[in-house]
């Protein structure tokens, strides 16, 4: 589609024409350039410096390979991502994700989202994202510690807490993180905050674990209080059952929420009851199972096959918190005939560009990533400042900050949308809030 000003429609195309693979990557910068054209009618500048090519363009992709031996000494070698995308506002960060479909498209737009993302949280972080193909699940310990200290050998002399902190994101959690430190630690003879997510024994962050779920819940709270509605008596829905899903559930039923499904990447349960959190926690937190055993321990649930159908469930509220284009228009249109009134995204670009255009056309309130899930690199950014400072918060501490930030992000949001005459389109409110800072920072530090 194209984009109105034909500087920023000329970039897009340019973008396409240099990389025609990154399907994942042209989607989310063309949501950012689009929203972006008023601003660049108002500031030619911004064109004429060349400040939007520059933003385009990671500062430097780290590519490597990841060679390990399995249980049985085979040989594996799988493929590492670093794309240190924008240091304009602080040092590189953002997290890490293991996973097949990994690719340099995913990887890029994941960076080029927390550019945005992690200037809107209001303290001074950079973008970045890395991963590997590889793929966790039905490993050992022993196979997922030899993976992870082997792309540590490699990733360490790229990182650094003034440098690039990396973090968790899909397939990578307590225990990944936990071999990722260990390996930087042993390594570089340093202690340092190089890394955040890290257990609460060794510098982490007490509430990092919830904070991109239960921020979630903040962004979605003030969003729905401002158009006088409320999670009260909604019914909801919640895709995935990872570290996101997981603590949304927690706080969507805290604020007075009842979550009736949730998923993973094989199929999902309905439980007309209200989803039994410590069950699921049990069964996909600890024991790292699949979802279709929820229903053996709850025999009033129901299990479907295949993960797209948990957006027929009828619900008010869609928190969708499993992975990117995981909402199309079909599953959108679904929603919306079922009376849903919101949807706020947990996981990064979960929705696609059909399915945000019917959301807005309908009038339903809608929360993009880049703003509502910022509160888990929030955290991980007070992760960073107590490590510096050698301090410790207590959990109620941090979740009283990580409250703070999400409301204000809210209104940034909120307010940048309605100055440019859009009220109530946090995508591009969302945009443009971030945007002016980031491209002002560059400005200063002249061509480079
Ligand atoms: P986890 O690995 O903890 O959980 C991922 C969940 O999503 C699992 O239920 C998984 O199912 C499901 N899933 C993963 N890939 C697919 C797929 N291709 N199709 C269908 N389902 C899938 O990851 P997180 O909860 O940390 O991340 C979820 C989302 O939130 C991602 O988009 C991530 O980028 C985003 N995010 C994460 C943050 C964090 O702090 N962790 C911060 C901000 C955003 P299964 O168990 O079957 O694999
Ligand atoms: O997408 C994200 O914001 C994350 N995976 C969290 C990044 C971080 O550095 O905590």
């Amino acid at each position: 589609m194209n984009i109105r000003n034909p500087y920023l429609n000329d970039l897009m195309e340019r973008i396409v024409r240099r990389d025609p693979q990154e399907r994942e990557f042209h989607q989310a910068v063309h949501e950012v350039l689009s929203s972006l054209a008023p601003v660049v009618d108002a500031r030619p500048e911004l064109a004429s410096s060349g400040v939007l090519d520059s933003l385009v363009e990671p500062e430097r992709t780290i590519k490597f390979r990841v060679p390990w031996a399995d249980d049985q000494g085979r040989v594996h070698v799988n493929r590492g991502y670093r794309i240190q995308f924008n240091s304009a506002i602080g040092p590189y960060k953002g997290g890490l994700r293991f996973h097949p479909s990994v690719n340099e498209s995913i990887i890029k737009f994941l960076g080029f989202e927390q550019i945005f993302k992690n200037c809107l949280t209001g303290l001074p972080i950079g973008g970045a994202k890395g991963g590997s193909d590889f793929d966790p699940k039905g490993k050992s310990d022993a196979e997922v510690m030899r993976f992870c200290q082997s792309f540590m050998n490699e990733l360490y002399k790229y990182i650094g807490p003034d440098a690039d902190v990396p973090a968790g994101d899909i397939g990578v959690g307590a225990r990944e993180i936990g071999y990722l430190f260990g390996q930087y630690k042993r390594l570089t003879t340093q202690f340092s905050g190089a890394i955040t997510g890290k257990g609460p024994a060794y510098g982490g962050s007490l509430a990092r674990t919830e904070a991109t779920g239960y921020g979630l819940c903040y962004f979605a709270d003030n969003m729905l209080r401002a158009a006088g509605r409320s999670f009260a008596g909604a019914t909801v829905v919640v895709s995935g059952s990872g570290n996101v899903a997981l603590y949304a559930c927690e706080k969507a039923t805290a604020l007075g929420g009842k979550v009736v499904a949730m998923s993973d990447s094989e199929g999902y349960v309905y439980d007309p009851d209200g989803i039994d959190l410590p069950l699921m926690k049990q069964l996909k937190e600890t024991e790292r199972r699949r979802i279709r055993e929820y229903v053996t321990h709850r025999p009033s649930a129901q299990y479907h096959e295949g993960c797209g159908g948990i957006w027929q469930i009828p619900c008010h509220i869609a928190l969708p918190c499993a992975t990117q284009n995981e909402l199309d228009l079909p599953s959108a249109r679904a929603l919306v005939a079922n009376g849903c009134f919101a949807v706020a995204e947990g996981a990064n670009m979960p929705s696609t560009p059909e399915a945000v255009a019917l959301f807005q056309e309908q009038g339903v309130l809608f929360a993009p990533s880049k703003a509502a899930n910022a509160g888990g690199v929030a955290v991980s950014a007070l992760e960073m400042s107590q490590n510096s400072m050698r301090l410790f918060w207590s959990f109620d501490e941090v979740d009283a900050k990580l409250k703070e930030i999400m409301t204000r992000l809210y209104h940034s949001a909120a307010q940048a949308a309605e100055r440019y005459g859009m009220p109530g389109n946090l995508v591009a409110g969302a945009n443009i809030a971030s945007f002016s800072k980031i491209a002002d920072a560059m400005l200063a530090y002249g061509l480079v």
